[in-house]
């Protein structure tokens, strides 16, 4: 069910302008408003769902798919030497907005445990 407040489904809608980077039928990724680093793009399932934590099995097939893209996008841009893909789940962990997203974060040294 697409959601009427979700900014993300705005963007989906074209109610709310980004920087497209690449869309099909399922997923739509677009520039992060507020990057981590040289790259980070925000992959998305064009259907809301909030969250990890509340996509079900039939959500299996878009969720690989928003990963899948990530890594051609990091193919596109040359960053295979080293990126990460990261999903905030809930807000201890950092999720400010609650449709799905794949966090695509490279083109600089990543330091790891993340904070
Ligand atoms: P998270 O904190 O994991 O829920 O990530 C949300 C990300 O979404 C955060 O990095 C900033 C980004 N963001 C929030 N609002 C907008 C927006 O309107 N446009 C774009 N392009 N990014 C947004």
């Amino acid at each position: 069910m697409p959601s009427p407040d979700c900014i993300f489904c705005k963007i989906v809608r074209g109610e709310i302008p980004s920087k497209k980077v690449y869309e099909d039928e399922h997923i739509l990724a677009f520039e992060d408003l507020n990057p981590q680093g040289p790259t980070h793009v925000l992959v998305i399932p064009k259907k809301h769902i909030a969250g990890l934590k509340e996509a079900s099995l039939d959500d299996a097939e878009v969720v690989g798919r928003c990963h899948l893209a990530a890594a051609q996008i990091a193919r596109d841009r040359n960053i295979e030497n080293g990126y990460r893909t990261v999903l905030n789940v809930g807000p201890q962990a950092g999720q400010s907005v609650f449709h799905l997203h794949v966090h695509l974060i490279g083109g600089r040294q990543l330091s790891w445990p993340p904070g």
